[in-house]
Protein backbone atom coordinates (compact mmCIF):
# COMPACT_ATOMS: atom_id res chain seq x y z
CA UNK A 1 0.00 0.00 0.00
CA UNK A 2 1.29 3.28 -0.79
CA UNK A 3 1.06 6.18 1.49
CA UNK A 4 -0.94 9.26 0.36
CA UNK A 5 1.29 12.37 0.19
CA UNK A 6 -0.67 15.48 0.88
CA UNK A 7 0.16 18.61 -1.15
CA UNK A 8 2.26 21.84 0.70
CA UNK A 9 -1.21 24.12 0.81
CA UNK A 10 -0.24 27.33 0.81
CA UNK A 11 -1.41 29.78 3.71
CA UNK A 12 -4.83 31.12 2.51
CA UNK A 13 -6.59 31.81 5.66
CA UNK A 14 -5.81 35.14 5.25
CA UNK A 15 -7.42 35.66 1.79
CA UNK A 16 -11.24 36.18 0.34
CA UNK A 17 -13.50 34.12 0.37
CA UNK A 18 -14.34 33.40 -3.89
CA UNK A 19 -17.51 34.64 -5.08
CA UNK A 20 -20.17 31.85 -5.56
CA UNK A 21 -19.96 32.58 -9.47
CA UNK A 22 -16.74 33.09 -10.11
CA UNK A 23 -15.95 35.78 -13.06
CA UNK A 24 -13.91 32.91 -15.23
CA UNK A 25 -17.27 31.60 -16.12
CA UNK A 26 -18.26 31.00 -19.69
CA UNK A 27 -21.45 29.31 -19.63
CA UNK A 28 -22.46 26.87 -22.39
CA UNK A 29 -19.07 24.88 -23.79
CA UNK A 30 -17.82 23.45 -26.60
CA UNK A 31 -17.14 19.65 -25.79
CA UNK A 32 -14.30 17.15 -27.06
CA UNK A 33 -14.23 13.81 -27.78
CA UNK A 34 -10.81 13.38 -29.46
CA UNK A 35 -9.32 10.17 -28.62
CA UNK A 36 -6.19 10.97 -30.03
CA UNK A 37 -5.89 13.37 -26.84
CA UNK A 38 -3.58 11.79 -24.27
CA UNK A 39 -3.46 12.74 -20.79
CA UNK A 40 0.37 14.37 -20.96
CA UNK A 41 -1.69 17.09 -22.41
CA UNK A 42 -4.20 17.59 -20.28
CA UNK A 43 -1.57 17.54 -18.03
CA UNK A 44 0.27 20.13 -19.97
CA UNK A 45 -2.44 22.32 -20.31
CA UNK A 46 -3.41 21.82 -16.04
CA UNK A 47 -0.25 22.94 -14.78
CA UNK A 48 -1.98 23.89 -11.53
CA UNK A 49 -3.17 21.01 -10.78
CA UNK A 50 -0.71 18.86 -8.67
CA UNK A 51 -1.40 14.98 -7.65
CA UNK A 52 -4.74 15.60 -8.67
CA UNK A 53 -5.44 17.84 -6.28
CA UNK A 54 -5.70 21.75 -7.20
CA UNK A 55 -6.77 25.01 -5.30
CA UNK A 56 -7.32 28.41 -6.09
CA UNK A 57 -4.26 31.21 -5.36
CA UNK A 58 -6.27 34.19 -5.20
CA UNK A 59 -9.08 33.12 -2.76
CA UNK A 60 -10.41 30.22 -0.48
CA UNK A 61 -12.95 28.40 -2.23
CA UNK A 62 -16.27 28.13 -0.79
CA UNK A 63 -15.59 24.63 -0.11
CA UNK A 64 -13.34 21.68 -0.48
CA UNK A 65 -14.96 19.39 -3.17
CA UNK A 66 -13.95 15.83 -3.74
CA UNK A 67 -15.38 14.16 -7.08
CA UNK A 68 -15.40 10.80 -6.62
CA UNK A 69 -15.79 8.64 -10.27
CA UNK A 70 -16.38 5.13 -10.06
CA UNK A 71 -14.58 3.56 -12.77
CA UNK A 72 -13.27 -0.03 -14.03
CA UNK A 73 -12.52 0.05 -17.93
CA UNK A 74 -13.31 3.15 -19.25
CA UNK A 75 -9.89 4.71 -20.33
CA UNK A 76 -11.24 6.58 -22.59
CA UNK A 77 -14.20 7.99 -20.87
CA UNK A 78 -11.99 9.06 -18.43
CA UNK A 79 -9.76 10.91 -20.01
CA UNK A 80 -12.62 13.14 -21.79
CA UNK A 81 -13.50 13.63 -18.46
CA UNK A 82 -10.26 14.76 -17.00
CA UNK A 83 -9.60 16.79 -20.55
CA UNK A 84 -13.18 19.10 -19.82
CA UNK A 85 -13.30 19.08 -15.67
CA UNK A 86 -10.14 19.78 -14.68
CA UNK A 87 -10.50 23.64 -17.15
CA UNK A 88 -14.04 23.37 -15.88
CA UNK A 89 -13.33 22.97 -11.93
CA UNK A 90 -10.75 25.73 -12.20
CA UNK A 91 -12.97 28.23 -13.44
CA UNK A 92 -15.04 27.65 -10.69
CA UNK A 93 -12.76 29.00 -8.34
CA UNK A 94 -12.82 25.57 -6.12
CA UNK A 95 -10.62 23.77 -4.12
CA UNK A 96 -10.80 20.46 -5.57
CA UNK A 97 -9.49 17.02 -5.80
CA UNK A 98 -10.65 14.06 -8.63
CA UNK A 99 -10.72 10.55 -6.93
CA UNK A 100 -10.83 7.29 -8.89
CA UNK A 101 -12.14 4.42 -7.40
CA UNK A 102 -11.26 1.33 -9.66
CA UNK A 103 -12.51 -1.68 -9.46
CA UNK A 104 -10.56 -4.73 -9.74
CA UNK A 105 -11.50 -7.68 -11.77
CA UNK A 106 -13.19 -10.49 -10.06
CA UNK A 107 -16.64 -9.59 -9.10
CA UNK A 108 -19.41 -7.88 -10.06
CA UNK A 109 -19.09 -4.10 -10.33
CA UNK A 110 -20.57 -2.17 -7.63
CA UNK A 111 -20.88 1.70 -8.18
CA UNK A 112 -22.52 2.52 -5.04
CA UNK A 113 -19.77 0.32 -2.82
CA UNK A 114 -16.88 2.13 -4.63
CA UNK A 115 -18.37 5.52 -3.95
CA UNK A 116 -18.61 5.04 -0.23
CA UNK A 117 -15.02 3.12 -0.37
CA UNK A 118 -13.70 6.71 -2.32
CA UNK A 119 -15.58 8.44 0.71
CA UNK A 120 -13.72 6.91 3.55
CA UNK A 121 -10.65 7.09 1.72
CA UNK A 122 -10.74 10.29 0.53
CA UNK A 123 -11.13 11.78 4.28
CA UNK A 124 -8.53 10.18 5.52
CA UNK A 125 -6.41 12.40 3.00
CA UNK A 126 -7.89 15.66 3.61
CA UNK A 127 -11.07 17.32 5.24
CA UNK A 128 -13.26 17.43 2.10
CA UNK A 129 -16.73 19.64 2.42
CA UNK A 130 -18.52 18.08 -0.27
CA UNK A 131 -18.65 15.25 -2.34
CA UNK A 132 -19.72 14.81 -5.60
CA UNK A 133 -20.80 11.39 -7.19
CA UNK A 134 -19.39 11.82 -11.00
CA UNK A 135 -20.40 8.80 -13.66
CA UNK A 136 -17.13 8.61 -15.86
CA UNK A 137 -19.36 8.95 -18.75
CA UNK A 138 -21.01 12.29 -18.73
CA UNK A 139 -19.76 16.12 -19.08
CA UNK A 140 -21.34 19.07 -17.98
CA UNK A 141 -21.99 21.50 -21.22
CA UNK A 142 -22.77 24.66 -19.09
CA UNK A 143 -20.16 25.87 -16.10
CA UNK A 144 -22.89 27.66 -14.44
CA UNK A 145 -23.59 23.62 -13.19
CA UNK A 146 -21.57 24.46 -9.82
CA UNK A 147 -19.76 21.65 -8.01
CA UNK A 148 -20.71 22.55 -4.58
CA UNK A 149 -23.23 21.23 -2.00
CA UNK A 150 -26.08 22.89 -0.88
CA UNK A 151 -27.83 22.69 2.35
CA UNK A 152 -29.88 19.53 1.03
CA UNK A 153 -28.69 16.98 -1.38
CA UNK A 154 -28.44 17.82 -4.61
CA UNK A 155 -29.00 16.31 -7.91
CA UNK A 156 -26.84 17.64 -11.08
CA UNK A 157 -27.98 16.12 -14.05
CA UNK A 158 -31.02 17.07 -14.92
CA UNK A 159 -31.39 16.43 -18.99
CA UNK A 160 -28.89 14.45 -21.06
CA UNK A 161 -28.26 13.87 -24.70
CA UNK A 162 -29.43 10.37 -24.76
CA UNK A 163 -32.63 11.14 -23.90
CA UNK A 164 -33.37 14.06 -25.80
CA UNK A 165 -33.03 16.13 -22.33
CA UNK A 166 -36.39 15.29 -21.39
CA UNK A 167 -36.78 14.18 -17.53
CA UNK A 168 -37.32 10.22 -17.50
CA UNK A 169 -37.74 9.88 -14.00
CA UNK A 170 -39.18 12.08 -11.88
CA UNK A 171 -37.08 10.63 -8.33
CA UNK A 172 -33.93 10.71 -10.68
CA UNK A 173 -30.58 10.51 -8.81
CA UNK A 174 -28.16 9.04 -10.90
CA UNK A 175 -25.03 10.07 -13.14
CA UNK A 176 -23.85 13.08 -11.12
CA UNK A 177 -24.85 13.99 -6.94
CA UNK A 178 -23.65 16.20 -4.58
CA UNK A 179 -23.95 15.58 -0.94
CA UNK A 180 -22.00 17.54 1.82
CA UNK A 181 -20.04 14.87 4.24
CA UNK A 182 -22.61 15.32 6.71
CA UNK A 183 -25.43 14.45 5.13
CA UNK A 184 -23.72 11.63 3.11
CA UNK A 185 -22.69 10.47 6.86
CA UNK A 186 -26.15 11.13 7.95
CA UNK A 187 -27.49 8.33 5.46
CA UNK A 188 -24.94 6.13 6.04
CA UNK A 189 -23.70 6.30 2.07
CA UNK A 190 -25.02 4.32 -0.12
CA UNK A 191 -26.21 0.74 0.29
CA UNK A 192 -23.02 -1.67 -0.25
CA UNK A 193 -25.54 -4.50 -1.38
CA UNK A 194 -26.21 -3.60 -5.17
CA UNK A 195 -23.79 -5.84 -7.57
CA UNK A 196 -24.77 -5.18 -10.93
CA UNK A 197 -26.54 -2.33 -12.55
CA UNK A 198 -29.17 0.10 -11.33
CA UNK A 199 -31.11 0.34 -7.90
CA UNK A 200 -28.43 1.88 -5.91
CA UNK A 201 -29.26 5.14 -6.99
CA UNK A 202 -32.47 4.65 -6.12
CA UNK A 203 -31.48 3.54 -2.97
CA UNK A 204 -29.57 6.28 -1.79
CA UNK A 205 -32.93 8.80 -2.97
CA UNK A 206 -34.87 6.58 -0.41
CA UNK A 207 -32.36 7.15 2.29
CA UNK A 208 -32.08 11.18 1.55
CA UNK A 209 -35.73 11.28 2.18
CA UNK A 210 -35.98 8.91 5.04
CA UNK A 211 -33.78 11.46 7.04
CA UNK A 212 -36.31 14.41 5.80
CA UNK A 213 -34.18 15.85 3.71
CA UNK A 214 -35.23 17.07 0.22
CA UNK A 215 -33.46 16.95 -3.22
CA UNK A 216 -32.52 20.18 -4.86
CA UNK A 217 -31.40 21.35 -8.40
CA UNK A 218 -30.20 23.75 -10.77
CA UNK A 219 -32.19 25.18 -13.31
CA UNK A 220 -32.92 22.53 -15.95
CA UNK A 221 -31.40 24.71 -18.72
CA UNK A 222 -28.24 24.58 -16.98
CA UNK A 223 -28.08 21.03 -15.98
CA UNK A 224 -27.14 19.57 -19.08
CA UNK A 225 -25.02 16.95 -19.50
CA UNK A 226 -23.84 14.81 -22.57
CA UNK A 227 -23.11 11.11 -22.12
CA UNK A 228 -20.52 9.29 -24.00
CA UNK A 229 -21.71 6.63 -25.68
CA UNK A 230 -21.36 3.37 -24.44
CA UNK A 231 -22.74 -0.36 -24.32
CA UNK A 232 -23.54 -2.53 -21.63
CA UNK A 233 -20.23 -3.48 -19.84
CA UNK A 234 -18.90 -7.08 -19.06
CA UNK A 235 -19.27 -7.48 -15.34
CA UNK A 236 -22.25 -5.01 -14.93
CA UNK A 237 -25.31 -7.03 -15.57
CA UNK A 238 -28.86 -5.31 -14.85
CA UNK A 239 -28.98 -6.61 -10.82
CA UNK A 240 -32.67 -8.24 -10.98
CA UNK A 241 -32.67 -8.19 -7.54
CA UNK A 242 -32.89 -4.30 -7.43
CA UNK A 243 -36.50 -3.85 -6.85
CA UNK A 244 -36.16 -6.49 -3.65
CA UNK A 245 -33.59 -4.69 -2.20
CA UNK A 246 -35.48 -0.90 -2.92
CA UNK A 247 -38.15 -2.54 -0.78
CA UNK A 248 -36.22 -2.91 2.60
CA UNK A 249 -33.85 0.87 2.66
CA UNK A 250 -35.70 1.67 5.73
CA UNK A 251 -35.30 -1.19 7.40
CA UNK A 252 -31.81 -1.93 6.28
CA UNK A 253 -30.07 1.50 5.79
CA UNK A 254 -28.48 1.40 8.74
CA UNK A 255 -26.40 -1.53 8.92
CA UNK A 256 -26.01 -1.42 5.11
CA UNK A 257 -23.73 1.45 4.34
CA UNK A 258 -20.39 3.32 5.14
CA UNK A 259 -20.32 2.11 8.55
CA UNK A 260 -20.28 -1.75 7.30
CA UNK A 261 -18.16 -1.07 4.43
CA UNK A 262 -15.20 -3.51 4.17
CA UNK A 263 -13.06 -3.96 1.13
CA UNK A 264 -9.29 -5.04 0.19
CA UNK A 265 -7.53 -1.98 -0.57
CA UNK A 266 -5.20 -2.54 -3.09
CA UNK A 267 -3.14 0.63 -4.25
CA UNK A 268 -3.35 4.51 -3.67
CA UNK A 269 -1.15 6.14 -6.42
CA UNK A 270 -1.67 9.77 -6.64
CA UNK A 271 -1.21 10.50 -10.63
CA UNK A 272 -0.64 13.53 -11.80
CA UNK A 273 -4.48 14.47 -12.79
CA UNK A 274 -6.20 12.17 -10.09
CA UNK A 275 -5.85 9.97 -7.37
CA UNK A 276 -5.97 6.34 -8.36
CA UNK A 277 -7.54 3.81 -5.62
CA UNK A 278 -7.55 0.99 -6.43
CA UNK A 279 -10.12 -1.58 -4.64
CA UNK A 280 -11.45 -5.14 -4.89
CA UNK A 281 -15.05 -4.47 -2.79
CA UNK A 282 -15.85 -8.54 -2.71
CA UNK A 283 -17.51 -9.56 0.59
CA UNK A 284 -14.92 -11.56 2.47
CA UNK A 285 -16.12 -15.65 3.25
C1 LIG B 1 -27.14 5.18 -14.88
C2 LIG B 1 -26.81 6.33 -13.94
C3 LIG B 1 -25.69 5.89 -12.99
C4 LIG B 1 -26.07 4.66 -12.23
C5 LIG B 1 -26.48 3.57 -13.21
C6 LIG B 1 -27.05 2.35 -12.53
C7 LIG B 1 -27.18 8.23 -15.36
C8 LIG B 1 -26.59 9.25 -16.25
N1 LIG B 1 -26.34 7.43 -14.74
O1 LIG B 1 -25.99 5.03 -15.71
O2 LIG B 1 -25.38 6.94 -12.09
O3 LIG B 1 -27.09 4.92 -11.30
O4 LIG B 1 -27.47 4.02 -14.14
O5 LIG B 1 -26.09 1.62 -11.86
O6 LIG B 1 -28.38 8.18 -15.20
N2 LIG B 1 -18.76 1.95 -14.63
C9 LIG B 1 -17.45 1.63 -15.02
N3 LIG B 1 -17.20 0.42 -15.55
C10 LIG B 1 -18.16 -0.52 -15.74
C11 LIG B 1 -19.48 -0.19 -15.36
C12 LIG B 1 -19.75 1.05 -14.82
O7 LIG B 1 -16.54 2.45 -14.88
O8 LIG B 1 -17.85 -1.62 -16.22
C13 LIG B 1 -19.03 3.23 -13.93
C14 LIG B 1 -18.86 4.44 -14.81
O9 LIG B 1 -18.47 5.54 -14.03
C15 LIG B 1 -20.26 4.61 -15.34
C16 LIG B 1 -21.09 4.32 -14.09
O10 LIG B 1 -20.37 3.27 -13.45
O11 LIG B 1 -20.50 5.88 -15.87
C17 LIG B 1 -22.55 3.93 -14.35
O12 LIG B 1 -22.62 2.84 -15.25
P1 LIG B 1 -23.24 2.98 -16.72
O13 LIG B 1 -22.69 4.21 -17.34
O14 LIG B 1 -23.03 1.72 -17.45
O15 LIG B 1 -24.79 3.10 -16.46
P2 LIG B 1 -25.87 4.16 -17.03
O16 LIG B 1 -25.30 5.01 -18.08
O17 LIG B 1 -27.12 3.47 -17.32
MN1 LIG C 1 -23.40 5.75 -18.57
Amino acid sequence: KSQIVVENVTKVSDVNICPVLSPLLKGVLQLSFDPNVTLDQVKAKNPLVKNGLYQPKSCRSQQRVAIMIPFRNREEHLLYLLNHLHPFLQRQQLEYGIYVIHQTKEAKFNRAKLLNVGYLEALKQKDWDCFIFHDVDLLPENDFNLYLCDTEPKQMVIGRNTTQYKIVWKYYFGGVTALTRDQFAKVNGYSNSYWGWGGEDDDLRHRVTLHNMKVVQPFEHIAKYTMTFHKEDQGNEINANRFKLLKKTAKNWENDGLKSCTYKLISIEQNPLYINITVDVQELE
